[in-house]
Formats: structure tokens, C-alpha cells, sequence
């Protein structure tokens, strides 16, 4: 990857590659999430999270996508685990938004060593509720965080409003198939989606195997994807087979399940 790509979000916080993932795979990705709503109908399909994940054979082969892990890579180097994923998906007229925030402030993770890739599943755009940031806020400390009852909003939190100079705030607006990159302090949110276009995106939290996720319970979207584990950090999960009744079908899941079956022999 180019050297201004990284300097980019070294400077900004941010950063956005084109085109990293082909127009098949994201017509599967988006199958995933009319999938995932059928099996889930309690769910907002703004809360398609990793905790959906762990036999998801779908969910690993997207996210460990050699593509993804490119751009990953340049970021935190070539020992790279999943930490979390979750399909934003906000749906025509009535997709919540997100409020004002800075990631780390929810994150288990020690040290706060870790990257989000921000993968389109639909166009984003400032009508159907696309990511905003402000651009340079990464430099700021993790600040404390309140409760937000006072409207429908996807994380039911924010940063103190204080914190943040709206007039500053640039749209992130992506085509299907890009990803936008951001640092785990950078505050960011998006607005409701009132348009007739639904908003879908899939976040995915990586880490070098350096990082700890720091937790009494084994983590859901634990899986070390490439690299080497360092000893004694995480305790990765077996890559789930596929298997019908815990993931959609997809292109190559026939090879994917003799892959993992000649890997484990
Ligand atoms: O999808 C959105 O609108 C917000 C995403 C976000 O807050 C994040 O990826 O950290």
C-alpha cells in the first residue's frame, strides 16, 4: 500500500481505500445480512454483532479476505487477530444513528493497539446515513462516555457534545466495495437514514497478536487470522466449517471446509 495511505491516516485519523472487495462478494455479504435478520428478527439490523459470529463460516472467510488483511496489515503489521464485527445495517426511513464517540472508550483491549476497516455493503452517502468523522480528533485522550436515552441511537451513548466541533465533521462517502480505515480515538457517529436507500456497512475491529482482549469470558469473534500468536495473549477460536444451519451459503464453501479439514489433519 502506498506510504501516503498510511501518512493520510497518520495525519487524519482516517483514510479510505477504493474498491478493495469485488461487486460478487459483496452481493454475499449483503445476502449475509437478509440472512442474519431472518434468523435474528429481535435484532435491529443495525446490531448484527460479532457475538452472531463465532460458527459463522461466512462472517471468517469475509473478514479474513487476503484483501482486507492487505490493507489490515499496513496498519498493524503482519500478526493480525479479529477482535469485533458488526453489520451497521440501517434500514430505508427509519436507521438509527450513531452518536458522537471514540471506539476505544468501549473496547476491553490492552494496549489499545488495534485498526477499523469500515467495509460498504451499500453505497454511503450523507442521504442514507453515511460515517462522519472529524478529521484530526485522534490525537485526543479516550474520554469518559454517557448514557443517551434522549433519542433512538445505536449505541445508546456518546462523548460529551462539548468535545465535539460539528462544523468540522466530514462525510465519509463511500461506493460499495470501498473501506474507510479509522484510529480507535477519532471521534465519529453518523446521522438516522430517512432516505428510501438502506445503509449497510460491516465494521471489523483488527489487532496485532500483540494486544490482549482483556475478558473473563471466552470472546466471541476471537480468531487469529494471519501470522503468529504471541503466547500466552488470546486464546483463538477454532475457524468455524461451514455448515447450513449456522452460516448462508457462499462461493467456495465446499473448499473452504476441505481446507480447514486438510489444515486440522
Ligand atoms: O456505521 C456507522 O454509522 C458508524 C460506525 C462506527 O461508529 C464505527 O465503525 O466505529
Amino acid at each position: 500500500m502506498a506510504a501516503t495511505v498510511r501518512e493520510t491516516y497518520e495525519r487524519d485519523g482516517y483514510v479510505v481505500a477504493r474498491q478493495v472487495l469485488p461487486a460478487d462478494l459483496i452481493a454475499e455479504a449483503s445476502a449475509h445480512i437478509d440472512w442474519l435478520q431472518k434468523r435474528h428478527p429481535e435484532l435491529r439490523a443495525e446490531q448484527l454483532g460479532h457475538r452472531l459470529m463465532t460458527h459463522d463460516a461466512f462472517w471468517v472467510r469475509l473478514i479474513s479476505d487476503s484483501r482486507l488483511l492487505d490493507v489490515a496489515e499496513a496498519f498493524i503489521g503482519p500478526d493480525i487477530a479479529l477482535f469485533a464485527s458488526h453489520y451497521i445495517s440501517k434500514p430505508p426511513f427509519d436507521g438509527q444513528p450513531v452518536l458522537w464517540h471514540q471506539d476505544g472508550s468501549y473496547w476491553p483491549l490492552k494496549p489499545m493497539q488495534v485498526v477499523t476497516l469500515w467495509l460498504a455493503v451499500d453505497d454511503s452517502t450523507p442521504e442514507n446515513g453515511c460515517m462522519r468523522v472529524i478529521p484530526r480528533t485522534h490525537g485526543l485522550e479516550i474520554k469518559p462516555h454517557q448514557a443517551r436515552q434522549d433519542q433512538p441511537n445505536v449505541l445508546s451513548s456518546s462523548i460529551d457534545d462539548s468535545l465535539v466541533d460539528e462544523s468540522k465533521a466530514v462525510d465519509v462517502i463511500l461506493e460499495a466495495g470501498d473501506v474507510s480505515i479509522h484510529h480507535p480515538n477519532i471521534i465519529h457517529g453518523s446521522k438516522a437514514n430517512r432516505s428510501p436507500k438502506r445503509r449497510a456497512g460491516l465494521t471489523i475491529r483488527y489487532i496485532p497478536t500483540s494486544t490482549r482482549i482483556v475478558t473473563d469470558q471466552p470472546w466471541p469473534s476471537c480468531f487469529l487470522l494471519r501470522g503468529k500468536a504471541v503466547p500466552g495473549v488470546n486464546d483463538y477460536r477454532p475457524w468455524p466449517a461451514f455448515d447450513a444451519a449456522t452460516s448462508v451459503p457462499f462461493t467456495g464453501c465446499d473448499a473452504w471446509n476441505q481446507r480447514l479439514a486438510a489444515a486440522r489433519a
